[in-house]
C-alpha cells in the first residue's frame, strides 16, 4: 500500500495551532494549564509544557521552570499550585484561603511572597529542566540557567527521598490523590475508602462551573480529597502522620528519570554525576521490588496503611518503561501488557487508556477512570521507543499527533473513539504534541 506523506500544510498547521494554544494561555511568567478550568501555575503540568515551549522558546521554556522553582519551600517541596494573585478566589477550589501557605506551610518553609498549594506533583522538572537545556545549551549558559535551578532540584528530589519515604524502602509515597496527578483513578477508591468526607456544605466546586460533571470526579471523591487536604494543613504539612499514604510507580518512575536527568545537569555543570546515576538505579531496583506484580505484568500502587499492592491496573503502572535501566524481562512483559487485552494500544485504542478497559471501574468518560491522556501517551512513546518498540512508538506517535489536531488539544479523549472530553486548548496537550511533532 502507499502512504501519501502527510500534506505539509497540515502538519505546518498543527504547530502554528499548537503555538497559539500555549501563547494564550502564557501569563508572562508560566503557562496555564487551560483558561478556565485550571487558571494558576500546576508543577507537572509546567514541566510538561516547558519541554514543547523549548521548540517555540527556549526562554520561556526555561521561564517557566524558574518561575514554579521560585515557589519553592525551604523543606524542598516543589507545590502543585502556585497561585496568580490576579485571579478571583472563587475562580477555583481549593483557593489560597484553603492552602493558607503563608501561615499553615511556615515551619516547612512556604515561601512569604506567593501563595502556594501546601501538596505536591510528579517530579518531571528536572528531565524537563535537561531537555529545555538541550534545545539551546548556549542560551541556557549565557543565562545561568542549570546552574541556578540545579541546587533547587537537588533540594526537591532531597526532599522526596528524605521526607517522602515513608514505605522506609527508598521510594517516594504521595499522601494525597492530587500529588500523582491522576486525582480519581481507582487505584485510591481503597485507600481513599477510610477517610471519612468533608461535609459538602463546607466547600464549594469551582471545577463545576467549567467541566461537564459526568467527565468530572465526583462529589464523594471531592469531600475525601478536601479532608485529606485539610488534615494535612492542620498538621503545618509535616510529613508522616497522614492516613493516606501510597507508592506510586509513575510518580517514582519520574523521580528515576529525573534524577537521571539531574547527574547529566551536574556533569553539565562540571560535578561528577556518577554517585546520581547509581542512585536511579537503586531506586529501579527498589521500584522492582516493592511495586513490580508479575502476575499483572505491570507495577501496581502500594497502599502504606493499607493491604499492600492494589490490584487495580492503571497507566501509572505502564509509565516505569520510560526507564533504560528496566531489567529487560520486565520491559518486555511491560510491552506485552500495553497491547495486550487490558489496553489493547494499537488494538481497540490509538492513544493509551488511563485505566483498565477490562477493570470493574472502568468508565470511558470519567477523568482519570478510563480517559486516554496526552501526557501518558508522550511519556509511553519515549518507553516504546528505548526499548527499541519503534513500530508502536512511530503509531502512539501518530495518534498523539492525530488526536490533538483533531480534538483541538482536548485536555482527555474516549480511548475507543477519541472524542474529546473535558476541556479544549489544554496546554500539555500542545506542548507535547509539538514536541512529538519536531
Ligand atoms: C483538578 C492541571 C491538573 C493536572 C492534574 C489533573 C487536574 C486538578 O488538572 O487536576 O482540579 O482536578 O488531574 O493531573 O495537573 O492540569
Amino acid at each position: 500500500a502507499y502512504d501519501p506523506p502527510a500534506a505539509p500544510a497540515a502538519t505546518a498547521s498543527l504547530h502554528l495551532r499548537a503555538a497559539e494554544v500555549l501563547e494564550e494561555n502564557w501569563t508572562g511568567g508560566s503557562t496555564v494549564p487551560s483558561r478556565n478550568l485550571y487558571p494558576h501555575q500546576w508543577s507537572w503540568d509546567s514541566a510538561f509544557i516547558a519541554i514543547g515551549l523549548r521548540h517555540i522558546s527556549p526562554l520561556r521554556a526555561q521561564t517557566e521552570l524558574e518561575t514554579l522553582l521560585a515557589a519553592q519551600w525551604a523543606d524542598g517541596r516543589v507545590p502543585h499550585i502556585v497561585f496568580n494573585p490576579s485571579v478571583p478566589l472563587d475562580a477555583y477550589f481549593p483557593s489560597p484561603d484553603f492552602w493558607r501557605s503563608s501561615t499553615a506551610g511556615r515551619t516547612a518553609g512556604a515561601p512569604r511572597t506567593v501563595q502556594t498549594s501546601g501538596i505536591v506533583q510528579p517530579p518531571v522538572h528536572a528531565l524537563a529542566a535537561w531537555l529545555v537545556h538541550r534545545a539551546d545549551p548556549e542560551l541556557s549558559r549565557a543565562r545561568g540557567f542549570l546552574a541556578r535551578l540545579y541546587p533547587r532540584l537537588a533540594a526537591w528530589h532531597r526532599y522526596l527521598l528524605h521526607r517522602r519515604d515513608l514505605g522506609g524502602g527508598g521510594l517516594a509515597s504521595v499522601v494525597h490523590p492530587w500529588e500523582q496527578g491522576m486525582d480519581n483513578s481507582p487505584c485510591w477508591d481503597a485507600p481513599l475508602a477510610r477517610i471519612t468526607p468533608a461535609p459538602a456544605r463546607s466547600y464549594r466546586r469551582a471545577d463545576l462551573d467549567h467541566g461537564a460533571a459526568e467527565d468530572r470526579p465526583t462529589d464523594l471523591d471531592y469531600g475525601r480529597y478536601v479532608r485529606l487536604a485539610a488534615d494535612y494543613r492542620d498538621g503545618g504539612y509535616a510529613d508522616g502522620g497522614g492516613r493516606f499514604a501510597v507508592e506510586d510507580p509513575a510518580f517514582n518512575a519520574l523521580l528515576i528519570a529525573s534524577e537521571h536527568a539531574l547527574a547529566r545537569i551536574a556533569g553539565e555543570l562540571g560535578a561528577a554525576g556518577s554517585a546520581r546515576h547509581a542512585r536511579a538505579e537503586r531506586l529501579t531496583a527498589a521500584l522492582v521490588e516493592r511495586l513490580w506484580d508479575a502476575e499483572a505484568g505491570m507495577f501496581l500502587c502500594r497502599d502504606l496503611r493499607g493491604a499492600g499492592l492494589v490490584p487495580e491496573r492503571s497507566v501509572s503502572g505502564l509509565v516505569p518503561l520510560l526507564l533504560p535501566g528496566l531489567p529487560r524481562d520486565i520491559a518486555a512483559a511491560l510491552v506485552r501488557t500495553v497491547t495486550g487485552p487490558h489496553f489493547a494500544l494499537g488494538d481497540r485504542t490509538r492513544l493509551v487508556a488511563s485505566y483498565d478497559l477490562l477493570g470493574e471501574a472502568f468508565d470511558p468518560h470519567r477523568y482519570w477512570r478510563g480517559p486516554a491522556w496526552f501526557n501518558t501517551g508522550w511519556l509511553l512513546e519515549r518507553g516504546l521507543r528505548t526499548h527499541g518498540e519503534r513500530e508502536q512508538a512511530d503509531a502512539l506517535r501518530e495518534a498523539v499527533l492525530d488526536l490533538a489536531a483533531a480534538t483541538s488539544f482536548a485536555e482527555y479523549v474516549d480511548p475507543f473513539t477519541g472524542e474529546a472530553c473535558g476541556a479544549t486548548g489544554f496546554s500539555w496537550t500542545a506542548a507535547l504534541a509539538l514536541d512529538l511533532h519536531h
